[in-house]
């Protein structure tokens, strides 16, 4: 079984997305999500120009081989452009193989270890009442988990809070600026919400926060202790991670659970912190981190740490990301939790999938592979449009964190 097509497909109903396409010789195709938020046209490139030239004559057949052959094959290693395009290249592999057994992917990966997989959604707003309208809805919806994040006085737009943000938080804008950004402000009034949130909802749905890489080690380790009382499943992204050992002060001074890493490309950017027990949820994604061969290494490393995942699901990973991650997350021994913001009607109209929403939980369907295509006549319709992530400062103008 020979792979005599590859095409990158690239499409924006609403955002961005990046799309891999193998075809067989046999007429069986596969799909991988090769999106990369904000620098797209460098994965498409890596793939259209390097990639796919390589893959003509293959055996489709051969997923590790594939995997080993474009990671070592590459000679440079790592990074996010070289990992979302191997992702790419694995994803639809997968789906391929899926396909050729006439099984939903998660068969093939040792089958359900659970009936469905539990996700949360994005409760935003600029005030607190706002944020607790919008918990209420996503409980309303059955959701079992629920991320809060709030607009901070003093503070002028920050990423993340817009109450439009199903479809403007991960960053579908032309570099927005804000400059205002300020810690001690943040910190002084975060704890509120988590209060008033468990005053009028009680304690039982997991509660989430993210706090976008914008502290330090010791300023995180102040909030994890302070909000400690409203028992958080997480908080995530607390400091940027790039020192893994940086955890360790965290750790040092809190029990609310740490989650890190939808930035991450490798297994070596979160060895250290699953290894030492710095972590509690590994947030790493398919499209990311390698494709699904690659991530499903890391969950079983972090396995044997006591850390489960908890795989980043914004929406501008598209629908092929999801799906992919839900025969993971269903399989695998040591899920935690799955972010899940749902796509615009366009783009859930330009990728028809199997998955399928019901009281909190995510199904990724019994259709064979993934169960996620591409319409590719409907996906011409949308032609690119350049568009980055917003960028933070200080109230000095510093570069930030966002
Ligand atoms: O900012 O996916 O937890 N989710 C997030 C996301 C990320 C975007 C970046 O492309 O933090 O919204
Ligand atoms: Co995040």
């Amino acid at each position: 079984m020979k792979i005599i097509d590859a095409r990158v497909i690239i499409t924006c109903p609403g955002r961005n997305f990046v799309t891999l396409k193998l075809t067989t010789d046999e007429g069986v195709t596969g799909v991988g999500d090769a999106t990369l938020n904000g620098r797209e046209l460098a994965v498409a490139s890596y793939l259209t120009d390097h990639v796919c030239p390589l893959l003509l004559g293959r055996d489709a057949s051969r997923i590790e081989d594939t995997w080993q052959f474009l990671y070592k094959g590459g000679y440079w290693r790592r990074g996010p452009v070289t990992m979302t395009a191997i992702a790419a290249v694995d994803t639809a592999l997968w789906d391929i193989k899926g396909k050729m057994a006439g099984l939903p992917v998660y068969q093939l990966l040792g089958g359900r270890s659970r009936d469905g997989v539990t996700v949360y959604g994005h409760a935003n707003g600029e005030t607190v009442p706002e944020v607790l309208d919008e918990v209420a809805r996503f409980l309303d919806l059955g959701y079992r988990a629920v991320r809060v994040q709030v607009g901070i006085q003093g503070i002028g737009s920050i990423y993340g809070v817009s109450p439009d943000t199903a479809h403007r938080e991960s960053g579908y804008v032309p570099t927005a600026e804000s400059s205002d950004w300020s810690t001690a402000r943040y910190l002084h009034q975060i704890p509120a919400l988590f209060e008033a949130v468990r005053e009028r909802f009680g304690f039982d749905f997991a509660l989430l926060h993210d706090a976008h890489h914008r502290l330090t080690p010791i300023e995180a380790a102040r909030l994890g202790r302070r909000v400690e009382e409203y028992q958080l499943f997480w908080l995530e992204d607390l400091v940027p991670a790039e020192l893994q050992e940086g955890f360790r002060i965290i750790r040092q001074h809190t029990t609310t659970p740490l989650a890190v890493g939808e930035v991450f490309n490798s297994i070596w950017d979160c060895q250290q912190l699953i290894t030492e027990q710095l972590i509690d949820f590994i947030r790493a994604d398919v499209v990311h981190a390698g494709g699904i061969t690659h991530l499903r290494r890391i969950f079983q490393l972090a396995d044997l740490y006591h850390v489960r995942s908890g795989s980043h699901g914004a929406n501008d990973l598209s629908p092929v990301c999801l799906a992919a991650a839900l025969h993971l997350d269903i399989s695998i021994p040591n899920f935690g939790i799955q972010e899940y913001m749902r796509h615009s009607a366009e783009t859930d109209e330009v990728f028809p999938h199997a998955y399928s929403f019901a009281d909190g939980y995510l199904h990724p369907g019994e259709v064979p592979g993934l169960g996620v295509d591409i319409d590719e006549e409907l996906a011409a319709r949308y032609p690119y449009q350049r568009a980055y992530l917003p960028i933070n400062r200080l109230v000095d103008g510093t570069v930030h964190s966002w």
